[in-house]
């Protein structure tokens, strides 16, 4: 095992006692209330910090409403972009120190977090810089004939939609915040973000960035602490105007009852799945097997539109379980502070001990293990990668998101059988179609009930095309420009001349 050096900017922030960044500062937070960051690697605590509370929550949203009415709303729609862009260039500059913080947090790989969520943060940021100077309304023809000769017009406005709380997981801590203030201010909005307990730091110093890229103070804000404590709090804040959330499907129901019951706060919800990848018979055993590794393994299938039910045409099925196998047994394990590590720890202890139960669960209704299973020794929170063969659709792990490196097969005989089995679930986050005949897939999409469906590719997110679930995935949509109607309110303006 070979581990890269940390820079010194790292292990000097580690040291620092953190809190949270409130309208341009950092907030060191109440004595004594702190929380531990441990490297799930290692299992060892890396950093502690402030347990946030009634008081931050309120001087953030007080700091997000002050700047949307006051130095937010005086940026040009121009200028807000270039806030983006030069964002974008520090994250850039700063790649190697925010992805070792974020490896050390999360457990992913030096290499994904310097690709996703560096590389890929700055990336997205560079296109929602774009939107911000192309939002606008339209002119309408107004319909009706007048009474006395009278004339009308009409026009739209887009209007942003006011102080934004964004709850974020623990899976892609900096890239998914991103997405969420992306968006947020290129439509004028301020926001408040709550990153995961698990994964508090790396926001932190992109905040620190952000006002060195010269956004204004109270743009943005990160609040550090509980879901259930501080989170709540931002949640139902009075000067909160939307949420926006990514995480369990659990916590997605809860905040989307409370953000109703609040005044019918605006709500994107992108929750989690069971999605589906479904190979067809035309498919190679090789290009089957390099599908699944793409769709269910990456970053320890910490992610949420990865696929975790595989449907295999039945002649090919042992073919494909066998190469599977020996495939993910080649797979490096190990620290994701090597280079040369292609997968991590699972993210957290809880979410570990939830695996290992998932694996029990999958021995007691008689699944057969084709491959994995089980922890890996050490002091870090390891698993194998693991290969499921299902009795039925309706074992546990067909039907329940285990959000770690397992795959459950499942044999077919008839499209219309994999359509059906495919669509058999309360969720429709993505999906994947793998096959050499477009005009079979072509006739397929429009059956498939899924908010992203690939054909011959998996969890390839794109800012340009639209993100979001269908069913109880979530509601909403993030990128693409559909982004803008969840992140701004339409005024519709009639005049009578
Ligand atoms: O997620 P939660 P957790 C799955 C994964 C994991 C399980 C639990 O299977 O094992 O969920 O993980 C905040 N009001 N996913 O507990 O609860 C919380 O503090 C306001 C799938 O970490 O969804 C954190 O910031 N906020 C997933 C965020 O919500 C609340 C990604 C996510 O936490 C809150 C992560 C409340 N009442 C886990 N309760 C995906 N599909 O992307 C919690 N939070």
């Amino acid at each position: 095992m070979s581990e890269i050096t940390l820079l010194e900017s790292v292990t000097a922030f580690l040291q620092r006692s953190h809190g949270h960044y409130i309208n341009g500062q950092v907030v060191r937070g109440q004595e004594g209330k702190i929380f531990s960051v441990v490297n799930p690697a290692s299992n060892e605590v890396i950093a502690t910090v402030n347990r946030g509370s009634q008081a931050e929550a309120n001087a953030a949203m007080e700091a997000a409403s002050t700047a949307f009415h006051g130095s937010w709303a005086q940026t040009s729609p121009m200028e807000r972009g270039n806030c983006l862009i030069r964002l974008a260039d520090l994250l850039q500059k700063h790649r190697e120190e925010l992805a070792q913080l974020e490896s050390l947090c999360s457990g992913k790989t030096i290499q994904l977090s310097r690709m996703l969520e560096v590389g890929a943060s700055a990336e997205y940021l560079r296109y929602f810089a774009g939107w911000s100077s192309k939002i606008s309304g339209e002119t309408l023809n107004v319909s009706l004939p007048s009474f006395k000769g009278e004339q009308y017009t009409a026009f739209t406005r887009r209007e942003p939609v006011g102080v934004v709380v964004g709850i974020i997981p623990w899976n892609f801590s900096i890239m998914i915040a991103i997405w969420k203030l992306g968006a947020a201010l290129a439509c004028g909005c301020t926001i408040v973000l709550k990153p995961s307990e698990y994964t508090p730091l790396t926001m932190l110093r992109v905040a620190e960035l952000a006002k060195e890229a010269g956004i204004p103070d109270g743009v943005i804000n990160i609040v550090n602490g509980s879901g259930t404590g501080v989170g709540a709090e931002l949640l139902t804040h009075p000067l909160c105007a939307k949420v926006t959330f990514t995480g369990s499907v659990p916590t997605g129901l809860l905040i989307g009852k409370s953000v109703m019951e609040n005044g019918l706060l605006r709500a994107t919800l992108e929750l989690g799945g069971k999605n589906a990848a479904a190979f067809l018979a035309d498919m190679s055993i090789e290009k089957i097997v390099e599908g699944i590794l793409e769709a269910g393994y990456v970053n320890q299938g910490q992610i949420c539109a990865a696929a975790e039910r595989f449907y295999i045409p039945s002649v090919h099925m042992d073919a494909v379980l066998k190469l599977l196998s020996e495939r993910l047994s080649a797979m490096k394990i190990g620290s994701p502070l090597d280079e040369t590590t292609e997968m991590g720890p699972l993210a957290n202890k809880e979410h570990y001990e939830k695996i290992l139960s998932l694996f029990e669960k999958a021995r007691q209704e008689g699944n057969e293990i084709i491959y994995g299973g089980r922890a890996l020794e050490g002091k870090g929170f390891f698993v194998m990668p693991t290969v499921i063969r299902a009795k039925s659709a309706e074992d546990t792990l067909m039907k329940e998101e285990t959000f770690g490196p397992i795959g459950t097969f499942l044999s077919y005989d008839s499209e219309e059988e994999l359509i059906s089995m495919m669509n058999a679930t309360p969720f429709g986050l993505s999906a994947s179609l793998w096959t050499n005949d477009l005009s079979k897939a072509m006739r397929m999409i429009p059956r498939i009930r899924a908010g992203i469906l690939w054909i011959n590719m998996h969890t390839f997110l794109d800012p340009a095309v639209p993100f979001g679930g269908m069913k109880s995935s979530g509601i909403g949509r993030e990128f693409g420009k559909a982004f803008i109607e969840h992140y701004t309110e339409l005024k519709s303006v009639m005049m009578r001349y």
